[in-house]
């Protein structure tokens, strides 16, 4: 069966890190938003120069410009996929499932990770991105309340969310995640 796996959850909840264990595990294609975009920042494309103003302010990228980035890589993909940092907000989501639709590939499951403020906090100013500094970090968790919270309904609705809590040891997690997923 090839999977296809939504991972959502606040900044630092771990979703780069967990995403890149399961898609080793279970052989899926790792589509993240965050690391595609940094890609593009590090190679001083214009797509790239756009994103990084707004990133280092801790802001949403505009939705033409991810939505462009996610669709050439799931067009034609003949493997499973995870999709880590995408949606973050409810146009992105409509717009994921039109192109789904289009494509015959609806989702499987979307997998929460909750973790509280103080811990996602503490690991992001530990990592030390250039959008970590605390001032920043704060204001992110800001638009995830705002704007990639409201997911959490979209998806109940749908009956497709899988919650998992993000505190505690990376592999503990990685196995939370699995085992939700059977
Ligand atoms: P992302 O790259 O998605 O990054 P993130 O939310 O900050 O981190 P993530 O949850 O993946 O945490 P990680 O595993 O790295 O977004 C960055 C920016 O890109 C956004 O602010 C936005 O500007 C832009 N962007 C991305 N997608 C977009 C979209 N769809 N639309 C618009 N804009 C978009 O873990 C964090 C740290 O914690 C790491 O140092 C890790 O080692 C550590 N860690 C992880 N698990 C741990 C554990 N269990 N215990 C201790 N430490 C742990």
């Amino acid at each position: 069966m090839k999977r296809r796996l939504l991972f959502l959850g606040p900044p630092g909840a771990g979703k780069g890190t967990q995403a890149k264990l399961l898609c080793k595990q279970q052989n899926l294609v790792h589509l993240s938003t965050g690391d595609l975009l940094r890609s593009e920042v590090a190679a001083g494309s214009p797509l790239g120069k756009k994103a990084a103003e707004v990133m280092n302010r801790g802001e949403l990228v505009s939705d033409l410009l991810v939505l462009s980035i996610v669709e050439d890589r799931l067009v034609g993909l003949d493997q499973g996929w995870l999709l880590d940092g995408f949606p973050r907000n409810v146009s992105q989501a409509k717009a994921l499932e039109d192109l789904l639709l289009k494509i015959s590939q609806p989702i499987e499951a979307v997998v929460v990770i909750q973790v509280n403020d103080d811990v996602l906090l503490e690991r992001l100013l530990a990592r030390g991105r250039a959008d970590d500094s605390e001032q920043v970090i704060r204001h992110r968790l800001e638009v995830y309340q705002e704007k990639t919270a409201p997911l959490v309904d979209f998806y109940s609705k749908k009956g497709l969310i899988t919650p998992v809590l993000g505190a505690g040891q990376v592999e503990e997690i990685s196995r939370r995640i699995s085992r939700s997923l059977i």
